[in-house]
């Protein structure tokens, strides 16, 4: 198994490793919005290490959409670009924990579709897009099985 490499940002760390050292039972919301998290395990594609990546919970029926926002920030996350080159993906949502896929979704009308979906679960989001020059990627994560 490879090396796990917690986010150096603590808070971040700290969220993973109380939502997963709970098997999903703690740590499962946002500060204090209330609103519910997932964790991305992923992998670093310089590194091959484990990361793991918590994110809004916005779901499409059975599939999640990760939006690669950052706060509005100018640049992507590192993570985007892990899971551009690595899309297999575990995704833990609370006590379940699916194999996944995902992929970016670049067609207009299904990230607007999906874009929709995932403002209505997190509406910060739509502050984060008009706040920055760049188009928030958004993801789908599929189940493999
Ligand atoms: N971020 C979002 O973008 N969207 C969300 O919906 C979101 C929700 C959320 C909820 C709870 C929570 O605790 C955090 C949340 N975040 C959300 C923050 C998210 O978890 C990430 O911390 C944030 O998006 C920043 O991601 P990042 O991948 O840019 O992280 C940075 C700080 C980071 O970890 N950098 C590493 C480092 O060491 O500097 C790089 C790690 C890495 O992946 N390295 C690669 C490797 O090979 O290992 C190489 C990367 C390369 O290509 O250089």
């Amino acid at each position: 198994m490879s090396e796990y490499i917690p986010s150096p940002r603590d808070w971040v760390a700290e969220q993973v490793e109380l939502y997963e050292g709970s098997q999903g039972t703690e740590g499962l919301t946002l500060r204090d919005t209330g609103l519910p998290v997932i964790i991305v395990t992923n992998r670093g594609r310089k590194t091959g290490a484990v990361r793991k990546t918590p994110l809004m919970r916005a779901k499409d029926g059975n599939s999640y959409i990760l939006v690669a926002s950052l706060g509005g920030a100018p640049k992507h996350p590192v993570w985007y670009h892990n899971l551009k080159a690595e899309p297999n993906v575990e995704i833990r949502d609370e006590t379940e924990v699916h194999a996944m896929r995902v992929r970016e979704v670049v067609d207009s009308a299904e990230r607007k579709r999906l874009w929709d979906i995932a403002v209505a679960a997190y509406p910060p989001y739509q502050e984060y897009q008009d706040k920055t020059d760049r188009v928030i990627p958004v993801f789908i994560a599929e189940p493999t099985r």
